[in-house]
């Protein structure tokens, strides 16, 4: 069933998209391939102390008040019963993560996953159409390029894992009433590495305002949006997974994006497809080897 009412599906997002994002990752920590190892105890000492004793800083350098303690205390139990701890952390925190995780990376730039991934996606061929309603709206998007390694090596059957917004700015299995795996897929590079994803362009994306989040962006007077993007993870066996996002030049929001999350190698230069009636846009991944 298609919900095509914008102001429903609107309402109902936060709550939807919150719940569903928590549930998820608590999902994916569960499984064996992703669980995370117990972390050290005297890391755990290291960080968590120096964590308190930076909030404890700011409390006495610019004199928090009780008002404005108890505030911060209704709107922590709120962030968690509204379910956007993931939203919370991937906006604000992530970004930082990622630039850790990455820094030793010769190849593509990557950037931070944000709370909306989903393994598994259905499997299409190098040159195969993400799924899609019918009616589908938004303007065609032609995704074209080739993985390599760092050495110049054509990756032959790299694995291109494709989730995006639809034209509304909503991502399936989030938001209601979208099919669901509506516009995320995972392509399988052909011989010489090479793949052509047929999608639609998403649109900027507004993070829920009806939640603790979009309280927190109200009451500090900062604006909900990120940019226009695709989102990627991009993989070969023996070589180390990206995981990125793309962007379209001209978008008032890849200035400022509120999740931090753009760099200049991630902006896309889309042409008029002279074979369709959208757009077409040439993008190679570059691979560095595991270690
Ligand atoms: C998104 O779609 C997203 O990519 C990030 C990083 C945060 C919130 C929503
Ligand atoms: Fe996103």
């Amino acid at each position: 069933m298609t919900d095509t009412s914008f102001g429903t599906e609107v309402t109902a997002r936060a709550a939807q998209s919150g719940a569903n994002a928590s549930a998820r990752f608590r999902e994916r920590m569960s499984t064996a391939e992703t669980h995370t190892a117990a972390i050290d105890t005297a890391r755990v000492d290291y960080l968590a102390s120096k964590v308190v004793k930076s909030i404890n800083d700011i409390i006495l350098d610019d004199k928090v008040s009780y008002e404005e303690y108890n505030a911060l205390k209704t709107w922590l139990i709120k962030v968690g019963e509204d379910g956007e701890w993931p939203l919370f952390l991937d906006v604000w925190l992530e970004h930082s993560v990622e630039e850790v995780a990455s820094s030793h990376r010769k190849g593509s730039k990557g950037t931070i996953e944000g709370p909306y991934y989903i393994g598994g996606s259905p499997e299409l061929a190098w040159d195969g159409t993400i799924p899609m309603r019918d009616d589908e709206p938004g303007t065609p998007l032609l995704f074209a390029g080739q993985v390599r390694a760092v050495d110049g090596t054509a990756l032959a059957g790299a694995k291109i894992e494709l989730w995006h917004a639809d034209d509304l700015g909503f991502y399936s299995q989030f938001a209601p009433g979208l099919p669901e795996w509506n516009l995320r897929g995972t392509w399988i590079a052909n011989a010489d590495g090479r793949y052509e994803i047929h999608t639609r362009r998403p649109a900027p994306y507004q993070i829920p305002t009806d939640g603790a989040c979009g309280q927190l962006i109200a009451a500090a007077g900062w604006h909900a949006w990120r940019p226009a993007h695709l989102h990627l993870k991009v993989s070969a066996p023996g070589y180390e997974l990206i995981t990125t996002q793309l962007y379209f030049p001209g978008d008032p929001h890849n200035e400022d994006d509120i999740a931090s999350a753009v760099k200049p190698e991630l902006l896309l230069d889309p042409k008029d497809d002279p074979s369709g009636d959208g757009l077409r846009v040439d993008y190679d991944f570059v691979l560095d080897p595991e270690v």
